[in-house]
């Protein structure tokens, strides 16, 4: 009799212990979206910069699949939690500045990004701008970038979003 007693509530702990386990790799992809899911992109390595691994990237506006009028000059609001933005140059802790990736996927995560209409640089620490996209699907993403342009680790992007021009 005296057995039963630790052994079910070993048993119960272990359940409860998977469960805690089971709910954070539950919510791990919802908590981690701002750098996305840098073990598995591995591949794709990371530049030499640490970023903080709570940092949260995200496009506040336009809202994906949201429609934008054609001809008019289309609003980009960068969002950042838990980083900070300096202008390229400077090297500060916990800091970078943005890239805004139009129309395409995300380039090497371990080497400066490029620097062309499809992958803009905020290198003065700006937060928002303003782009015209001609009429169509459009996709807009974000991506953290050290002083010297390259990606952090872990590397700090937001989720990619579609918006339709016409
Ligand atoms: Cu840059």
């Amino acid at each position: 009799m005296k057995i039963i007693g630790p052994m079910l509530t070993g048993g119960v702990a272990a359940l409860l212990w998977a469960g805690a386990a089971l709910a954070a790799d539950a919510s791990a992809p919802a908590g981690h979206a701002g750098h996305g899911p840098a073990p598995a992109a591995a591949s794709t390595g990371a530049g030499p910069t640490p970023a903080p691994r709570n940092a949260y990237l995200y496009i506040g506006y336009p809202n994906n699949n949201q429609t934008m009028p054609a001809g008019k000059p289309i609003k980009v609001w960068f969002g950042l939690r838990n980083m900070g933005v300096a202008p390229k140059d400077v090297k500060f802790p916990n800091t970078g500045h943005h890239h805004l990736l139009i129309d395409v996927d995300l380039p090497p995560l371990d080497k400066e990004i490029p620097n062309d209409r499809n992958h803009l640089h905020f290198g003065a620490g700006e937060t928002e701008t303003t782009i015209e996209l001609p009429p169509g699907k459009h996709t807009l993403q974000l991506l953290m970038g050290d002083e010297k342009h390259i990606p952090t680790n872990p590397p700090v992007y937001s989720k990619k979003i579609t918006i339709y021009v016409r």
